[in-house]
């Protein structure tokens, strides 16, 4: 199979600051500042156990299957929203990654050795947009307010997952909600709903005995036309579909999420020669990606509404994907995670 959807260049920056529109009366509605925060019903308490990570029948990087130890964590129902995030702006000034010009230095240092050096007009503020029939495109002035270019705006939409995020602004909003961004193994581990070895959070099967789709992805004759038999062409609203064992929404579908990880195609691998159990202490501490070997990626997983059966197939409890930490992308955000407290003796 063939990864259709994952792009070729890498997102970034901007320059125009617009504090927009979702109000503080939206963040304050609980009070004051500590309030505007994630409150604690936004999360749920997952059970730790012993995850069988990866899937014996897909893509070379999921593989070989391995037990790995997790422990109990708190993760945020559904996905960040436009709402929750315009909140983060708010109160801290925030400016992400894609409405920052690109610094040309810090862009050539993460390319690989040799690669040409930008044009001009491509060092400007901006993110990846996919259109149907075009594919993904470099858009200046594409943001997480603006996620689809100058033309889009997120007003109306304040129940989406915030999309256009780089990896360290997710990690930026994560520290301010007081959490962090959850391992590859956690996001597994809260993806399966329970359930071991299975495909999807809900079973084997992709599609309910009525036919019924499970979660937003992609249907029709990708890329050129999307038929929507899930109830949404393109992004969906948070907690459209139905939550998983563990009362999650959403995390296979609508959104690729970034964890914490670095990506190695082979850290499934690494874990299998951990001697005993092996622990989840967070993903390798390198990145390697053989596509692009010398370019350090972020591990992103889930899938989202660009991903069809057929192509990436993304939206599988094992489906693994990686872009590098300053990417921007209209189908990619994330969701927060909280350790659990424990007394101690
Ligand atoms: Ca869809």
């Amino acid at each position: 199979m063939a990864r259709a959807e994952r792009p070729l260049y890498h997102g970034r920056v901007t320059k125009w600051l617009m504090l927009m529109a979702l109000s503080a009366a939206a963040c304050s509605h609980a009070g004051g500042h500590a309030a505007t925060r994630l409150a604690e019903e936004e999360f749920v308490r997952v059970p730790g156990g012993i995850l069988f990570m990866g899937a014996e029948d897909t893509f070379p990087d999921e593989l070989p299957v391995v037990p790995v130890r997790v422990r109990p964590f708190l993760m945020q129902r559904t996905e960040v929203s436009n709402r929750q995030f315009s909140c983060f702006v708010a109160a801290t000034g925030y400016i992400t990654t894609a409405e920052k010009a690109p610094d040309l230095l810090v862009l050539m240092t993460a390319l690989p050795a040799g690669s040409p050096q930008p044009d001009a007009d491509q060092l400007v503020p901006g993110a990846l947009v996919f259109r149907l029939g075009d594919g993904w495109n470099w858009t200046p002035g594409a943001n997480w307010r603006q996620p689809r270019g100058p033309d889009s705006s997120i007003e109306g939409h304040a129940e989406d997952p915030v999309v256009q995020v780089s990896w360290d602004d997710a990690m930026a909003f994560a520290r301010w909600a007081g959490g962090r961004l959850p391992t590859e193994a956690e996001f597994e581990w809260a993806a399966r709903g329970g359930l071991v070895q299975q495909r999807y959070s809900w079973g084997a099967a992709q599609n309910g005995a009525d036919g019924h789709w499970n979660c937003n992805s992609f249907q029709g004759d990708f890329p050129v036309s999307d038929s929507g038999e899930d109830g949404f062409r393109g992004l969906a609203p948070v907690a459209q579909f139905a939550a998983n064992g563990y009362g999650l929404h959403d995390l296979l579908g609508n959104i690729w999420e970034w964890c914490a990880d670095w990506y190695r195609h082979d850290a499934l691998q690494q874990l299998a020669h951990t001697p005993g159990l092996a622990e989840d202490r967070g993903g390798p501490l390198t990145s390697r990606d053989p596509d692009e070997p010398g370019v350090a990626k972020r591990v992103l997983r889930g899938g989202s509404f660009l991903c069809h059966p057929a192509v990436c197939h993304g939206f599988r409890t094992s489906a693994r994907m990686k872009s590098t930490p300053d990417t921007g992308l209209m189908h990619t955000g994330f969701r927060v995670v909280r350790d659990v407290l424990r007394l101690s003796r």
